[in-house]
């Protein structure tokens, strides 16, 4: 599919590429990509990434793959952004969001779960022995209690009371663009370890097993200092996350109010499924963000978007510059790849 045609798409909508489908399926042309194959956001996705290449390197599933990779995120002890170390609501309370969804398009998710470390096994047992999809709040608490997670006390980490206790002095509440280009007091306030890295934010990770099946997984702590019971994209499927066994996986980082407004995941799956390479599915969608509200450009709002097809293609794109993915596909491969951006 030629540049064109894609732009065309893109300024149609998610609707609209139903409707010109057939227009495009005969330039569909298909390539051949990585497999197995798991993609993940930002830098700590490397070693998430090797936690689900241990199952992946031996023919396992990509659905333990993504929970395992995304749980060693979680377990971090200095995370701004993922896990209970990770920066508090504006009550100074760390609250979590996450989602998963296997091969058969079966989807299970938490949001405002608090005091519980992997949140991600809970949207899990969501998927696998509840009827429902979706559990909130004090109500995923309990039935991840039910489940034998232990409840954890309700405990800033150092690097998140710290930063809780500067946002305190000012308490700006603009959500703006994360990471290395932030200037000062930001709602996705990186945290910079020793080492002088700089922690990202949420994980999201997408995966191809050896028999060709798909996955994905989402995890974080939302916006940091965000009004309590805000919730974001990340546990929403279709918004954060969205899998599709005949087509692929995308999952999204960044500001989740966007993402929501547009289905983020399931437009990248569906430009996808009408043609567009993973990479120019995630620009259309990162396009479509920016139209339908150009003043991102000032205000600095990030969001990026990653995603594999079917055949192990994989990419990216993000809305301003700064976004990264991890890739791994063989033992002495797992990469972090700077996302192409619009800005
Ligand atoms: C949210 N999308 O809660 C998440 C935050 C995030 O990179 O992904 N930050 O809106």
């Amino acid at each position: 599919m030629n540049r064109r045609r894609l732009l065309q798409i893109g300024s149609l909508g998610v609707g609209s590429i139903a409707i010109t489908s057939k227009l495009f399926s005969s330039a569909k042309k298909i390539t051949i990509g990585k497999k197995p194959l798991v993609v993940s956001t930002w830098g700590v996705g490397i070693n998430a990434n090797k936690a689900a290449w241990e199952i992946l390197r031996k023919n396992g599933r990509a659905l333990d793959a993504v929970e395992a990779g995304v749980m060693i995120t979680e377990a971090e002890q200095d995370n701004c952004c993922v896990g209970l170390s990770a920066y508090p609501d504006r009550d100074g309370h760390v609250t979590l969001d996450a989602s998963i969804m296997d091969e058969q398009g079966n989807a299970g998710s938490v949001a405002f779960l608090e005091r519980i470390k992997h949140p991600i096994s809970v949207a899990r047992l969501v998927m696998e022995k509840t009827p429902h999809v979706m559990l909130v709040g004090s109500g995923a608490q309990q039935f991840a209690v039910e489940q034998g997670f232990a409840l954890e006390d309700d405990k800033l980490s150092d690097s998140a009371k710290k930063a809780y206790e500067d946002w305190l002095k000012t308490s700006q509440y603009k959500p703006v663009m994360n990471i290395e280009n932030s200037k000062g007091q930001n709602a996705f306030a990186p945290h910079r370890f020793a080492n002088g890295a700089f922690n990202h934010d949420t994980i999201g990770m997408i995966s191809l097993d050896a028999q060709g099946n798909l996955s994905g997984s989402c995890t974080t702590s939302g916006l940091a200092f965000k009004m309590r019971g805000r919730v974001g994209d990340s546990p929403i499927i279709g918004a954060g996350l969205f899998v599709d066994n005949e087509v692929g996986a995308a999952v999204s980082t960044g500001l989740g109010e966007e993402v929501m407004r547009v289905c983020g995941s399931h437009m990248v799956i569906e430009a996808m499924r009408h043609g567009a390479s993973p990479e120019d599915a995630c620009k259309l969608t990162v396009e479509k963000i920016l139209r339908r509200k150009p003043s991102i450009k000032t205000d600095d709002i990030q969001v990026g978007f990653i995603a594999i097809d079917k055949n192990g293609n994989f990419g990216g794109y993000s809305i301003q510059k700064g976004f990264n993915y991890a890739v791994c596909y063989a033992d002495d491969y797992n990469t972090l790849i700077d996302a192409k951006h619009l800005l």
